[in-house]
């Protein structure tokens, strides 16, 4: 037997019409934890597929005028590729419910459940949600309408076979109880021990009148509903009945990644067919929230959707990849907007990863002829390589606790520190001065290094930019194991190879506000001051000479102020300075600093604090 098998699974997605960037989402996300795991050096089994039968799909197929097999086999053929061979999407198996081997596996299931009783045949009646295609009590209904996405539902009344759910509600809750990271995040725990603890009804799970599904073994007027059909994927792509040595390695999925509006059925009613098959339970269940286009989920019915491959051909892959998982954090809503989209990429992809690796190849050419230096210990602040080993730790817990976003926000961190660094370092100045080439080497090192340790770390996210970072480092190697992304694993020798910038910034027509980070904002010294003394600058009538004491020292500052303020109006006022704005000669007096004072439709006056502070006391 071979090793157990990281097995991750999304939703198998009705192919009625192409999918959206929600699905993208999900199999983003599930990509993603799939490459990190590979990365780490475990086997994986990541599985996508569609859920080919059932109401919905009959009735999207009619309004086509096709077969439904026809339409299935068209939009799956063009989910498969172009989508997700264009989004990067790494599974291992792609499952569709309409293949044999799916076909059996469902029937099987069906027969031992009824061997030992837990299917029984009887008559429903109540209420069917086609587009969830869920059934209903009455007594479920919120409004008349269906609870889950609070559409219209439809009276059915029909011989049906039915899955003793009842049955097993008290080992359910029980088994939630006992594993409390089965379902993810917590509150959609709550919510499915709320659910089962109201009490379960039997499920119906089969219908009559509908030709497009798998039909009842021995009972072909039935066929088996859609859902129970569609949860059964993920045995039959495990290799449950065909492939029983990939099956022992690869069961129970590790981690099963759905939309939070089909929790309910991934919560109760699929592990308690697992429950009646003696199968064990998977160890996790996320529920992910939304991708939302206005205020409204991004959803095929309501028409609201954005096709991946549009902004995959406008952005590249990776900015699209980048802004699904780093934007919406996993586990709640996030809105979807194209402006957003190019903020990130603007902002995390350009400015900061893009110019830092553009900086570090132009220093290293410039002051180490193209060759990256060699690591010396002696001359480092260790100032990176703690900031790497941090990020390091944090991204793979991040990742083993499915927070996708935070993975990608420390990894931005990194970047920021880094660039950072460049600027406390300041590798100009010291190439200007010879008896600190060492000091210099260091530095570049340094860079060269996080920017490797970058092209690790991102493995899992992107799919062409860790690539395209190592070209441009003169590394050949692809990247094969995230302990890669440990400090001083420069390798010798290597000449970088300058390139185009990683991510162009894309221009917006519509005014962009020019973002500046925290760490920008808290460049600016910005300190409380009284001006002690006052007096006109001759042959200038805007300015004024102010003595203002900033906590430590006079300082001369000349300010703008004149047409305003009086030289007697300001003595002893507080204002607020920046400190460590580069002094400069106006008028031939050295001017150290500004005030701040604001203006609007011809009035101008200066900022102060609103009660006194001491002088020196910093502003943010
Ligand atoms: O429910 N935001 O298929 P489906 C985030 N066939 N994720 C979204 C989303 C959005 N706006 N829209 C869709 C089905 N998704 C069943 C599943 S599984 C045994 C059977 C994602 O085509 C999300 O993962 O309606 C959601 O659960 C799934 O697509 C629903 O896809």
């Amino acid at each position: 037997m071979g090793n157990p098998v990281w097995y991750v699974t999304t939703p198998i997605y009705y192919p009625s019409e192409d999918l959206h960037v929600g699905h993208a989402y999900t199999t983003v996300a599930a990509d993603a934890l799939a490459r990190f795991h590979r990365l780490l050096g475990e086997p994986v089994w990541f599985v996508t597929g569609t859920d080919e039968h059932g109401q919905k799909i009959a009735k999207s197929a009619e309004k086509a005028g096709m077969s439904p097999r026809q339409l299935v086999d068209q939009i799956v053929g063009r989910i498969q590729d172009p989508l997700w061979a264009r989004l990067g999407i790494s599974y291992d198996d792609f499952i569709r419910t309409t293949e044999p081997r799916h076909y059996q596996v469902v029937q099987s299931i069906f027969a031992q459940l009824r061997d030992k009783g837990d299917v029984y045949k009887g008559v429903y009646e109540g209420w069917y949600c086609l587009p969830d295609e869920s059934f209903w009590t009455e007594s479920k209904l919120v409004d008349g309408k269906c609870p889950d996405c609070g559409r219209p539902v439809e009276r059915v009344q029909q011989e049906s076979y039915f899955f003793r759910m009842s049955r097993y509600q008290e080992d359910m809750i029980e088994y939630i109880e006992t594993h409390p990271d089965f379902i993810q995040p917590i509150s959609r725990k709550n919510e499915m021990l709320a659910f089962l603890r109201a009490g379960l009804e039997d499920l119906s799970i089969s219908r009559t009148g509908l030709k497009w599904g798998i039909p009842v073994p021995d009972d072909p007027d039935h066929v088996i509903y859609v859902w129970f059909d569609a949860l059964s994927n993920y045995l039959t792509a495990a290799g449950y009945l065909s492939n029983p040595e990939q099956f022992s390695r690869t069961w129970p999925p590790d981690v099963q990644l759905v939309g939070k509006e089909i929790v309910r059925f991934h919560t109760i009613i699929w592990p308690i067919m697992l429950m009646a098959l003696g199968l064990p339970l998977p160890r996790h269940v996320f529920g992910h929230g939304w991708v939302l286009l206005g205020d409204t989920k991004m959803s095929k019915s309501r028409g609201n959707v954005v096709d991946p491959l549009t902004l995959i051909e406008k952005y590249g892959v990776d900015a699209v990849r980048y802004y699904l998982l780093k934007e919406v954090p996993f586990g709640s809503d996030g809105n979807y907007t194209e402006d957003a989209l190019i903020l990130r990429i603007n902002v995390d992809l350009a400015n900061d990863l893009g110019n830092l690796l553009s900086r570090t190849t132009a220093m290293i050419e410039r002051f180490a002829q193209g060759v990256v230096p060699e690591l010396d210990v002696s001359q480092d602040n260790g100032v990176l390589a703690a900031e790497v080993a941090r990020v390091y730790r944090t991204v793979e817990s991040a990742m083993k606790n499915l927070q996708i976003s935070d993975a990608l926000q420390a990894i931005n961190e990194l970047v920021r520190v880094a660039n950072k660094y460049i600027e406390d370092q300041q590798p100009w100045a010291l190439a200007r001065q010879p008896e600190l080439l060492p000091r210099l080497n260091a530095v570049l090192y340094n860079l060269a290094e996080v920017c490797r340790v970058l092209s690790v770390l991102l493995t899992p996210f992107l799919v062409e930019t860790p690539q395209k970072i190592r070209q441009q480092l003169g590394l050949d190697m692809p990247v094969q194991a995230y302990r890669e992304a440990v400090f001083g694993g420069f390798p010798k020798d290597i000449r970088v190879r300058r390139g185009q910038p990683l991510f162009p910034r894309i221009e917006l027509t519509a005014a962009e506000p020019e973002w500046i980070t925290l760490d920008d904002f808290q460049k600016i010294d910005l300190r409380v001051g009284t001006i002690r003394h006052a007096e006109v600058v001759s042959g200038a009538d805007r300015l004024l000479k102010l003595t203002v004491f900033d906590g430590e020292r006079e300082r001369t500052i000349v300010s703008g102020i004149r047409a305003t303020y009086q030289p007697e109006d300001l003595i002893d006022k507080q204002v607020v300075l920046v400190a460590n704005l580069k002094p400069v000669k106006l008028r031939g007096i050295l001017s150290e600093g500004m005030l701040l004072a604001g203006s609007a439709e011809g009035v101008l006056s200066i900022v102060a604090p609103i009660s006194p502070l001491a002088e020196g006391a910093r502003v943010k």
